[in-house]
């Protein structure tokens, strides 16, 4: 590869910045890029476009350096294999910080760090760390470009495979370049592998470095990402921004930035619904976003997978757009049998990172089919066969992602990228609970609500009838994901809440897909089972809102749909629909049992929880708890 000796100061006049008078927000994008490059030293700055032919050259690079693999264009046009360093694999939450100024801003549940301190320590680490190589300057928009809801940030990058998936993630291109030209404020994201190269040094397929840093200044709205390659580490548009940064943005600025799918649901008198929901990871979200009914003439329909951005309309109704433009999912688990829809996804134009790869050249992983091939590659490069499969070792890694175009999906709606958002009549709060959770509660109203997603929590272990297994809080499915104080978060739910119109303001459900009977194994089938419950929630929406119910209604006319418990309303007698369905004797009351003892237990328990965090926790909340325990008794 071509290589300049020095980063020479005309080397850093970016092109796209040479002809006109330029506006103050190009002044400031061209300043802090020439800023960064004074820093990390990088041997050229490429301006990126987003461009299909700017794609495909940072493919064929990638190719050619041994970072990407095609694949059998039969097979799977267009798509790629890469493999990163198995120390490279995942999100580093030990090593992701919270820079507010305050300390109490960030919050028991975040890993904070003094701004100036870390700026020091950053200085020191980015100093010179991409020499050798190139600084891809990539300016993206989260949510339609120029949209209402949208916001847009620019990532400069040492590492290719980030601007190809950046591309794929977001939208990247001269239209936002256009609008921070104009003055719209960006988010500067800086992201450098770490591993700088000598002259003629030879470069490796995955660079990064053991020294890692994942950092955010929640006031000054900046991240800086250093040592690793890997998805929400590196691609920073993503829980970096959409979630931490912009969790702090939407504090101050009234909207909500949440770890939720958004799903259109269409009964089958054609009523329309949103719906959106938050679920602890390895809780079947992606799932649900992709879902295929099993109840007759019922769809749903594909908004986003991971990342909501919610903000009341000018109808007085919640919004809500999915920020992303792709999807980056986890391989693992994602077949035929539990989601053909997204298994129809990546046929084409996908990249591929940490999974196996077959002889006829095309990818596997556990899950994907019932039997593996009788050979593979597996994510590391090593021979694989089935019996290694029989040992214990994984041909694809367990965090093996696909990168793909979220409009690829066959499911997608035809409003998944309406600038405007879609309308959100119901917000959902899940977790992976053996256990006390109800496979489907209502809220008594926006204040409950916000005090189940507050609770989250998943079970490791499947707990013993009457007691409570050990519980890991996830509240909102934030837990590493939200940039300020959580109790901030909770409040900042309650002041949104009330500022919405009554009769506009979505409903709140909780649903448990894996509660378990006395003998550990599932209760509910899930997967496409999952829409009778969505069908529920629905119908509960219009009975809330005095539409009557739906034709489609399991339980018709003024028969009651719910019953009051302690922690919710939940399906009455009847109300659910399970026909056709073949649930053991007793499953469906297992299902929808409140055992009032352990609740008691767990109402103590979520004491314990709100009391790390002090004096931020919300009256609002503490009184919610106080009510469910009145309602225990
Ligand atoms: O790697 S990401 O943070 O983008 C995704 C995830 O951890 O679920
Ligand atoms: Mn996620």
């Amino acid at each position: 590869r071509t290589r300049q000796a020095t980063t020479a100061e005309a080397d850093l006049a970016p092109s796209a910045f040479t002809a006109g008078a330029r506006l103050e927000g190009a002044r400031r994008a061209s300043e802090w890029v020439r800023e960064v490059a004074a820093l990390t030293q990088p041997d050229r700055i490429v301006w990126c476009d987003g461009s299909a032919a700017e794609k495909q050259e940072l493919l064929d690079l990638l190719v050619e350096a041994g970072t990407l693999l095609p694949l059998d264009p039969e097979r799977r046009p267009g798509s790629y294999l890469a493999r990163s360093a198995p120390s490279d694999v995942a999100r580093v939450e030990s090593r992701t910080f919270i820079c507010s100024k305050d300390e109490a801003d960030a919050g028991p549940t975040n890993n904070w760090r003094k701004p100036g301190a870390m700026r020091a320590e950053l200085r020191e680490v980015f100093a010179g760390s991409m020499r050798g190589r190139t600084m891809y300057v990539v300016p993206f928009s989260m949510g339609p470009v120029g949209g209402p809801i949208s916001q847009v940030g620019i990532e400069v990058t040492d590492s290719p495979y980030v601007v190809v998936s950046m591309g794929v993630m977001t939208r990247v291109g001269r239209e936002v370049m256009d609008l921070i030209d104009a003055g719209a404020p960006f988010v500067p994201a800086v992201h450098s592998v770490g591993a700088p190269l000598a002259p003629g040094q030879d470069d490796v397929a995955w660079p990064c470095n053991d020294t890692k840093y994942v950092v955010h200044f929640p006031e000054s709205r900046e991240i800086w990402s250093y040592g690793s390659g890997y998805g929400g580490n590196a691609l920073l548009g993503k829980k970096c921004f959409a979630l931490r940064i912009a969790s702090a943005m939407a504090r101050d600025e009234g909207w909500l930035a949440e770890h939720m799918l958004v799903i259109r649901v269409t009964s089958p008198e054609g009523r329309r619904y949103h719906l959106a929901a938050a679920f602890p990871s390895a809780c079947g979200k992606t799932n649900l976003a992709m879902l295929r009914p099993t109840l007759p003439g019922w769809t749903v329909e594909t908004i986003g997978d991971d990342i909501a951005w919610l903000r009341q309309g000018p109808d007085g109704t919640l919004r809500a757009i999915n920020p992303e433009a792709g999807f980056f999912g986890v391989a693992p688990g994602t077949g035929v049998d539990t989601n053909p829809n997204a298994v129809a996804t990546f046929d084409r134009d996908t990249i591929f990172t940490n999974v196996a790869l077959t002889d006829d050249g095309d990818v596997w992983w556990e899950g994907l089919t019932p039997e593996p091939p009788t050979h593979l590659v597996d994510w590391q490069g090593q021979d694989w066969t089935p019996a290694d499969g029989a040992d214990g070792r994984k041909a694809a890694h367990p965090n093996s992602r696909f990168t793909v175009a979220a409009s690829q999906c066959p499911t997608i709606a035809d409003t998944w990228d309406d600038p405007a958002g879609v309308p959100i009549d119901a917000i959902v709060f899940g977790g992976r609970r053996a256990s006390n959770v109800p496979l489907v509660a209502q809220a008594y109203g926006w204040e409950h609500g916000v005090f189940m997603g507050a609770t989250i929590s998943s079970e490791q272990t499947a707990a013993a009838e009457g007691t409570v297994g050990e519980l890991r809080r996830d509240p909102f499915a934030m837990l590493p994901f939200c940039g300020i104080n959580m109790a901030d978060h909770w409040a900042h739910w309650l002041r949104v809440g009330a500022a919405l119109d009554a009769a506009k303001r979505p409903e709140i459900f909780q649903v448990n897909w894996f509660r378990k009977g006395p003998d550990g194994s599932f209760l509910w089938p899930g997967f496409g089972e999952n829409a009778r419950v969505v069908a529920w929630i629905v119908d509960q929406v219009d009975r809330a809102r005095g539409a009557g119910p739906s034709a489609s209604s399991a339980t018709t006319g003024s028969a009651a749909t719910a019953t009051a418990t302690p922690v919710g309303r939940v399906p009455a007698p009847g109300a659910l629909d399970v026909g056709g369905l073949d649930l053991p004797d007793g499953a469906l009351d297992a299902l929808l049992d409140v055992p009032v003892a352990s609740w008691r237990a767990e109402a103590d328990l979520t004491q314990e929880f709100f009391d790390r965090f002090g004096d931020r926790v919300p009256a609002a909340l503490r009184a919610e708890l106080d009510a469910l325990r009145e309602r225990l008794g």
